[in-house]
């Protein structure tokens, strides 16, 4: 099972990434996508479905027309594990 990352870890894989925020109260990162339209936005979110299936890892999202709100955290951790990060840098390669 994945480790939940310490708070240097933590902070230096976030640091890595382009733009993702800590969750207030929780072990874990978020970040909103906008996107042209609904049609690209559901692009990003099947590209992303493929991926976090290959990875038995799942993102909390929320989709509204050209908006995507995405939160990482690793559920069996209880925090943010290595996964979330692998996860939220494939996210910020695909746009
Ligand atoms: N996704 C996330 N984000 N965290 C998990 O701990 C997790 C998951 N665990 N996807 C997997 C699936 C687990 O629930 C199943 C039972 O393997």
């Amino acid at each position: 099972m994945a480790e939940k990352l310490d708070i240097s870890a933590r902070d230096a894989a976030i640091s890595q990434l382009d733009h993702w925020d800590l969750v207030e109260g929780r072990d874990a990162i978020a970040k909103t996508f906008q996107f042209a339209d609904f049609n690209a936005a559901f692009g990003f979110m099947s590209r992303v479905a493929l991926k976090a299936e290959a990875m038995n890892h799942h993102p909390e999202w929320f989709n509204v027309w050209n908006k995507v709100d995405v939160t990482l955290s690793t559920h069996d951790a209880g925090g943010l594990t290595a996964l979330d990060m692998e996860l939220a840098a494939f996210m910020d390669r695909l746009i």
